[in-house]
């Protein structure tokens, strides 16, 4: 009873201050916002928080932003560990947030979270995670060229290594147990290929929560059964492409197509081999907390 007394006096009094900026000639979004109808926009700031700028992600919520027509939108550059971050606080105190989001990635089992439906397709369709390998490899590492085409798992697979490494294992531990304990998979995909002794590979692999995971899992295969000595480059999504496209680097399994690369992929299509998709099924988009009441893009407009 007192604490509706008290919501009751403070609604009392942020009404008396609406009407005073109203009668300041400052009403507006604020005064709207006060009285606890503020759009969605207005209760995030019309920030929507992204990662790093060469996330092909970011180009698609930067063609969302035009498409669904949300000019007074800004798109905020960080990275996948600063969005996660931030998303971690706002769900803590269950404020509104809109991130960059994908699948496979760990905070959809730890969150209760939901895409907004994207009726003009600005995040594309059906999209894939592909092995990019250098021209030459298949010729000179034949054997590492082989499982690299061999590799292919699920959404689901890739989700148990990010677990473990976000409930704090290392990505090099969470790889090898995973390893450990799917050893039928890892036999799939080394089947008859023989070991070489240690001739080195290097793969390139951005820092995104689902590179991490499938890249140390390839390390963990091509080091532990193929007998390769492997550099695995964390860079920006540009070299990551480059350096497989000019030679000094062997091998990427993140490779996002045919939309969230795409400017990529049509940069170097002609310098790179696509050994095809490691992986189906991956999605990208806006993602918001299931608690906010809203559904689709067109709701950062209208709601
Ligand atoms: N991602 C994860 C990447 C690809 C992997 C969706 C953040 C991107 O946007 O480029």
């Amino acid at each position: 009873m007192r604490n509706i007394k008290k919501s009751k006096f403070w609604m009392t009094l942020s009404l008396v201050s609406v009407l005073a900026l109203s009668a300041c000639g400052n009403s507006g979004d604020n005064a709207k916002g006060e009285a606890g109808t503020q759009t969605v926009g207005e209760q995030v700031k019309y920030e929507i928080i992204g990662i790093d700028p060469g996330a092909g992600i970011m180009k698609a919520t930067a063609k969302a932003i035009e498409d669904y027509g949300l000019t007074d939108w800004k798109l905020i550059e960080g990275s996948g560990a600063a969005m996660t971050a931030t998303l971690a606080k706002a769900i803590k105190k269950e404020e509104p947030i809109v991130i960059t989001g994908w699948t496979p990635h760990w905070m959809f089992a730890k969150y209760d979270l939901k895409y907004l439906e994207d009726p003009k397709k600005s995040f594309g369709e059906a999209e894939e995670i592909h092995t990019l390998a250098r021209k030459g490899l298949k010729e000179e590492q034949p054997e590492a060229y082989q499982f690299l085409e061999n590799f292919k798992w699920t959404p689901e697979e890739m989700g148990e290594i990010m677990t473990a490494i976000q409930e704090g294992k290392s990505p090099v531990d969470a790889a090898k147990e995973w390893a450990e304990s799917h050893t039928d998979r890892i036999d799939e995909w080394t089947k008859g290929i023989s070991p070489v002794s240690n001739k080195e590979l290097k793969l390139s692999y951005v820092a995104w929560d689902s590179e991490i995971a499938s890249t140390h899992l390839v390390q963990y295969v091509l080091e532990n059964k193929l007998g390769y000595k492997v550099t695995a480059l964390q860079v920006e999504a540009g070299p990551m492409w480059t350096g497989v496209a000019n030679g000094d680097v062997d091998a990427t399994v993140a490779a996002w197509l045919p939309l969230t690369h795409a400017d990529y992929w049509n940069k170097y299509k002609e310098q790179v081999e696509d050994l095809g998709a490691n992986m189906e099924g991956v999605k990208t988009g806006l993602v918001v907390p299931s608690y906010m009441n809203i559904n689709s893009i067109e709701d950062l407009k209208t709601k």
